[in-house]
């Protein structure tokens, strides 16, 4: 007997930041996060969410517009049908709506969640097995505040809670940020990997007389200097410089994978599901980039505990990523609306052994922080 999609619940649930995270486009103080609890006929809930940052500064979809368009168009177009048919329901959901990854990001892990626990199978489990149990984390520094951001590297490391340090950078002048990630450098020295996320802020021009000082400070990596559509001025950047450069928002899916693929670009993909339209479509992705040859890492849209563990039951799938991933997203969180919050130790996160995602949640807390 086939099992039924009875219904699927949306809310915004707003959780303040532990200190304002400074991005080139905005400066967040809260995170807005969609949850999805999806109900089933044999009694099973999934659990997914939807999140994106700094309201529409970062993106086309705002949680609002997430939540609007998935209690109108998506969730109606789900509810009756099987549950157990995941890549149907995909279909379907691709056939009524053009775009809306994020949102379809989160029925998909909602859908994937219920089966691993009515199969009694985690999600890692459900997508082909888990290679990885614990999965390295990066921390991004953005305060604001040189000064504060050494103080709350060295205390990561002390902790061995984290030895990756992401800054973002491309709000101020060139100078001013070379100098910013040249004195966390200094400060940090061998011990940590200290890496720079530009979110489109610069030209090409700009970029290019940026990244020759910043490989010259000893920055490993760029991540987006320049705009998401620019995969030409991506390809050239990777062909000139030794250090690696990092498509972010420049690369959604298979398709702008493919297109910078066939531009040259020699340089990494930051895989997100929410930007793949799911796990599944972060999956291909991988799988595309590694048969170019070219290196990974598991990205974050800052979700929160749903969203950052359905991420890493995907990554657990894949091979080991050259650059780690920075699913550290329920950490910038003063709160969390889950049971049992993820593990982080040994410069990483474990991943839950249960099935489904392995989160409950809190119904209180859940409570306090949905939006009203
Ligand atoms: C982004 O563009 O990478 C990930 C970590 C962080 O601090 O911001 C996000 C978004
Ligand atoms: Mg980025």
């Amino acid at each position: 007997m086939s099992v039924l999609i009875e219904s699927i619940e949306t809310l915004v649930v707003d959780l303040p930041t532990i200190r304002p995270h400074k991005l080139s486009m905005a400066t967040m103080a809260t995170q807005s996060m969609v949850i999805v609890r999806l109900h089933c006929s044999d009694g099973i809930e999934g659990l997914g969410e939807a999140t994106t940052i700094g309201g529409l500064a970062y993106g086309p979809e705002s949680p609002e517009s997430i939540k609007v368009n998935l209690d109108t168009y998506l969730v109606p177009a789900l509810v009756g049908q099987d549950a157990s048919n995941i890549n149907m329901l995909m279909a379907r959901l691709d056939k009524i709506s053009q775009g809306n990854a994020i949102a379809k990001s989160s029925l998909e892990t909602a859908l994937l969640d219920a089966q691993g626990k009515r199969l009694g199978v985690s999600v890692a489990a459900l997508l082909g097995g888990a290679r990885q149990s614990h999965l390295p984390v990066l921390w991004t520094l953005a305060s604001g505040d040189t000064d504060r951001d050494i103080e709350e590297a060295k205390s990561l490391l002390a902790e061995r809670r984290h030895r990756d340090f992401k800054l973002k950078i491309g709000a101020r002048d060139v100078d001013v940020d070379v100098s910013h990630v040249a004195r966390i450098k200094a400060a940090l020295g061998d011990s940590a990997s200290v890496r720079v996320d530009v979110n489109q802020a610069w030209d090409e021009r700009t970029a290019v007389h940026a990244i020759a000082a910043l490989q010259e400070v000893g920055c490993d990596l760029i991540e987006q200097p320049i705009p998401a559509r620019n995969h030409a001025g991506l390809a050239r950047l990777s062909e000139r410089f030794e250090v690696p450069i990092l498509a972010d928002e420049g690369v959604q899916d298979c398709i702008d994978g493919l297109s910078l693929i066939k531009k040259g670009f020699s340089g990494a993909f930051a895989l997100k599901i929410a930007k793949s339209r799911g796990p599944f479509g972060a999956q291909r992705l991988a799988h595309l980039a590694g048969a170019a040859g070219i290196g990974l890492y598991g990205g974050t849209l800052l979700e929160g505990s749903i969203g950052s563990v359905a991420a890493l039951h995907v990554w657990a799938t894949l091979p080991e990523m050259a650059w780690g991933t920075e699913m550290f997203g329920p950490l910038l969180l003063t709160d969390d609306i889950v049971k049992q919050p993820l593990r982080y130790m040994e410069f990483g996160v474990k991943l839950p052994q249960v099935p489904g995602l392995g989160v409950e949640l809190d119904e209180d807390k859940l409570r306090e922080y949905t939006r009203r």
